[in-house]
């Protein structure tokens, strides 16, 4: 496995050259969590108990619930909401926006609108199928805020399309713009991929992988989720982040003290996954 995953979390920190991955980076060692817990429900007062419940577990929160297409009650003041509680659980912020237009829309879309994403967004993510303009386009507004880029290479679907040459090209159009995109949306660790070995930095560089499809109880869901433990992502992958959702809120009616029981058990599994695979790399 590539030497990044031997590397503690407070390492990677002090070199990368991105204010939020090194933000994150510090966030995961202080609070020992390597946790991020994605809220995909319809109602805001959930989305916000939920955040609140989670919020001492986590290193960072996934919302796709700040779209209009997932939250039934959206308004401005959600946005307020969620960087209070950012402040007061010590995380960051994700919106999985999953930009996928011309450079000259999705800046448009990252930075107008009703949200606003670039403005309280530390990370977001983008389909790298337009090709390198939509980092182009995305930089423009996100580099003066000191925000970080992810981009999909791969996804946790069946059948996804996300492979081989594609991922590939993923990493190459990172590879080219270090300072923004931090890393990847993948299954694996990334560096050194698709690399011609003409680069100057691939021995350097330093990519966060969050990776969702995260599940202890069960092995996927009936519309093409597939789920793999903490350990098998953090340990046997060498991924960075796990990404937790239904397994965290999924029990319906939402139960807090459940959210509260998961996030802290998901907590531990992802924290000592790491904790073996650092020490399993030292021996
Ligand atoms: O490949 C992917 C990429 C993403 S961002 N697979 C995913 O599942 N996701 C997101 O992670 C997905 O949109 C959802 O918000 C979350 C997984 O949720 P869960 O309830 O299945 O854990």
């Amino acid at each position: 496995m590539p030497a990044m995953s031997a590397q503690t979390y407070a390492q990677r920190a002090q070199k990368h050259a991105n204010p939020a991955a090194r933000q994150l980076l510090e966030t995961i060692e202080r609070k020992q969590t390597n946790l991020c817990v994605s809220v995909d429900v319809i109602k805001k007062a959930d989305f916000l108990a939920i955040i609140d419940a989670v919020g001492p577990f986590v290193c960072l929160i996934k919302a796709t619930g700040t779209h209009v297409d997932i939250l039934e009650d959206f308004d401005e003041t959600i946005i307020k909401d969620l960087q209070e509680l950012s402040v007061k659980h010590d995380f960051l912020i994700f919106e999985d926006r999953k930009f996928a237009d011309i450079g000259n829309t999705v800046s448009l879309q990252y930075s107008s609108g009703v949200h606003k994403i670039a403005s309280w967004s530390h990370i977001t993510n983008a389909h790298p199928v337009p090709g390198p303009s939509i980092i182009t386009g995305l930089g423009v507004i996100g580099r003066p805020l000191g925000r970080g880029l992810l981009l999909l290479a791969e996804m946790s679907t069946k059948g996804s399309l996300a492979t081989g040459a594609y991922t590939e090209e993923a990493v190459r159009m990172a590879r080219a713009a270090p300072d923004f995109v931090v890393g990847f949306i993948a299954q694996r660790r990334m560096e050194g991929i698709g690399a011609t070995g003409t680069e100057s930095n691939v021995e350097e560089e330093d990519f966060l992988v969050l990776t969702p499809g995260v599940g202890l109880d069960v092995k996927g869901d009936t519309m093409g989720q597939q789920y793999r433990t903490p350990k098998q992502v953090v340990l046997e992958s060498g991924c960075d982040v796990i990404i937790v959702g239904r397994g965290i809120y999924g029990k319906t009616p939402i139960d807090i003290n459940y959210v509260h029981t998961q996030a802290e058990r998901y907590r531990k599994e992802g924290w000592s996954a790491y904790q073996e695979r650092l020490q399993l790399s030292s021996s």
